[in-house]
């Protein structure tokens, strides 16, 4: 299987979505599992990128291009994703916070909360405190997922937290974080529920906190 994993980070990095996603249909035609094609190859590739954009290796462009790949490959395994209970184990709200465009993350975490049965409200990037608030109130959500990739835009899951508690609603709302430079450390700090390293503890986290909201 390392060869596999080898040409998967090979075609994101060179932004090959079309081999990308032949390399990982036949893997999964050949009894491939799909959290084996994330965790070992799409997940390690976008780190490389990182890598190579911090070295001066790689320009945006190219991260853009190393980006959508991904995303595509991200497509190509959702249906193959583990499923959920058929019944809403509860609504959440999801949106990377405003002045930041990263969205893999995001999305990656949104697809997993559908697979385990939660109802996801994706509000796309660049998301404003009120929208969250306004999203929370039209469809009655019992968790807020916010994600921040930049340490500048870290501050705006701080300024959420605050306008929910303004619309009186912090009692009724969980808000979890995440994203590669939150740590529970800033989540303590800033009055979050919780937060999670990845998308498999972040479906954790929303089930223990909506548990939690229901007892
Ligand atoms: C791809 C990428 C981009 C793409 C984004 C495309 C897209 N559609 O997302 C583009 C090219 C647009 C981009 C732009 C920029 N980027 Co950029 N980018 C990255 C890169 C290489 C990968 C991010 C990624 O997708 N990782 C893969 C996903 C799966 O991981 P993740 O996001 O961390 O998500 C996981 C967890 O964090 C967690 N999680 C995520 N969200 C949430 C939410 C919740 C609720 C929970 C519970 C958990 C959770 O679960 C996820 C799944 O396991 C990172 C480097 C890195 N290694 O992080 C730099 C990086 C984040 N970018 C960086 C920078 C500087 C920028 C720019 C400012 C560059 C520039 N000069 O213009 C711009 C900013 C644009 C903006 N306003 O947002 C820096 C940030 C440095 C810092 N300290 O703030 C990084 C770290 C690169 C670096 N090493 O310097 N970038």
């Amino acid at each position: 299987m390392a060869d596999i994993h080898d040409k998967i980070q090979q075609f994101v990095i060179s932004g090959d979505s079309s081999m990308l996603n032949t390399v990982m249909q036949m893997a999964l035609d050949a009894g491939g599992q799909a959290s084996d094609l994330l965790n070992n190859g799409l997940l390690p590739a976008m780190d490389l990128v990182g890598q190579k954009m911090k070295t001066g290796d790689m320009f945006i462009p190219e991260v853009l291009m190393a980006a959508r790949t991904m995303q595509s490959g991200l497509e190509l395994l959702t249906p193959h994703m583990e499923g959920g209970d058929s019944m809403s184990a509860g609504t959440c709200v999801v949106g990377t916070v405003e002045g930041d465009l990263h969205d893999i993350g995001k999305n990656l975490v949104s697809m997993m909360l559908s697979g385990a049965g939660f109802k996801v409200i994706d509000l796309g990037v660049d998301v404003k405190a009120p929208d969250f608030v306004k999203a929370v109130q039209e469809n009655d959500a019992q968790i807020i997922g916010m994600s921040s990739l930049l340490t500048t835009t870290m501050v705006k899951m701080e300024e959420t937290i605050k306008c929910v508690a303004e619309a009186g609603m912090r009692e009724r709302v969980k808000v979890i974080i995440g994203g590669a430079p939150v740590t529970q450390q800033y989540a303590d700090t800033i009055g979050a529920d919780g937060y999670a390293f990845n998308a498999p503890d972040a479906v954790q986290k929303a089930k223990e906190l909506v548990a939690a909201v229901a007892a």
